[in-house]
């Protein structure tokens, strides 16, 4: 092998996602399989409030969702603001393979998924229903940091973004969500969007973004890190290169805000960087599965 095969997902609930995803390579799935087996399991988790079912809500208590899914062939699938569905990356991969589109949004991507036989699904859980009426008595909103790792939180929001290499050298990811809590109706994230929540390029590498999705669209951040390391940069530079550029972009905007990159380069060298301290991401390969925390450039 020319390199060093490897699956690795953002936050503390990657961990689960990474077992998903490796056992579907070793069964024999592609990478795109891995990684949206992987992705499907923060989606199903109703102890996940950022993700999938049981997500937190917008204002008005609607719980949409945004995926992509991605190759280094250019096979790329999204779809955002999607509702009811359990399994939005799914959707997302059928929109990669079955339409001449990119991506799909709201009701039409609706529409599409139920052409596609998946069926709608209440996501809206008691607790987050809770949550949100909850957040209503003030509706100030805030999010808070690494909040994907605080089980339970109130703004609890958060993302899986997942990579995966091969031993060829081949790349893929995912990036699925249910946006941030609370957020306006109508409000898609950097998640689904190509270059923001995830980039991949063969041969080079693949990023991806969590935390306040603002703050990554505003510099395409994932196609910065992808760019940065095609210049050379190995992936936790790439990763430091493009949180420093928010950092002095963006100044007391995002002193408490959390951003948090994740990259892999084709050789299956891994890296990370975030804002704040707290950002956790877990990377499995054939030596087994460890979480690491990620550097941070403020406090
Ligand atoms: C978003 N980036 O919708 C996502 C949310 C997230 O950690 O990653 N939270 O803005």
């Amino acid at each position: 092998p020319k390199s060093r095969a490897l699956i690795v997902s953002t936050w503390d609930f990657g961990a689960a996602a990474n077992d998903a995803a490796y056992a579907r390579l070793q069964a024999g799935g592609s990478l795109l399989d891995a990684v949206e087996a992987g992705a499907k399991v923060p989606e199903a988790d109703p102890s996940n409030h950022s993700v999938g079912y049981s997500g937190y809500p917008d204002r008005e208590g609607h719980v949409t969702l945004d995926a992509i899914i991605m190759d280094d062939r250019g096979n790329v699938g999204a779809v955002a603001a999607l509702e009811d569905f359990m399994h939005p990356i799914s959707v997302a991969r059928r929109v990669m393979e079955k339409t001449p589109h990119t991506m799909l949004v709201g009701e039409g991507a609706r529409q599409f998924a139920l052409e596609q036989g998946f069926t709608t699904t209440r996501l809206l859980t008691p607790e987050a229903e809770a949550a949100w009426r909850e957040w209503l008595k003030t509706s100030e909103y805030k999010p808070v940091a690494n909040s994907e790792n605080l089980r339970g939180s109130a703004l609890d929001h958060d993302t899986i973004g997942i990579l995966a290499c091969g031993a060829d050298g081949r790349l893929a990811g995912a990036c699925t969500t249910s946006g941030m809590a609370f957020k306006l109706r109508g409000r898609i994230g950097d998640s689904p969007q190509s270059g923001c929540g995830l980039l991949v390029e063969a041969a080079v590498g693949a990023a991806t973004a969590t935390g306040v999705g603002e703050e990554v669209t505003r510099i395409a951040g994932s196609a910065r890190v992808v760019s940065s390391m095609r210049a050379g940069l190995s992936p936790i530079d790439a990763c430091h290169e493009a949180i420093l550029h928010i950092a002095k972009l963006r100044g007391d905007a995002v002193k408490d805000a959390q951003v948090g990159f994740l990259a892999i380069n084709s050789l299956g060298e891994v890296g990370a960087y975030a804002l704040q301290p707290g950002f956790t991401y877990a990377v499995t390969d054939t030596a087994g599965r460890t979480t690491v925390t990620a550097a941070a450039s403020l406090k």
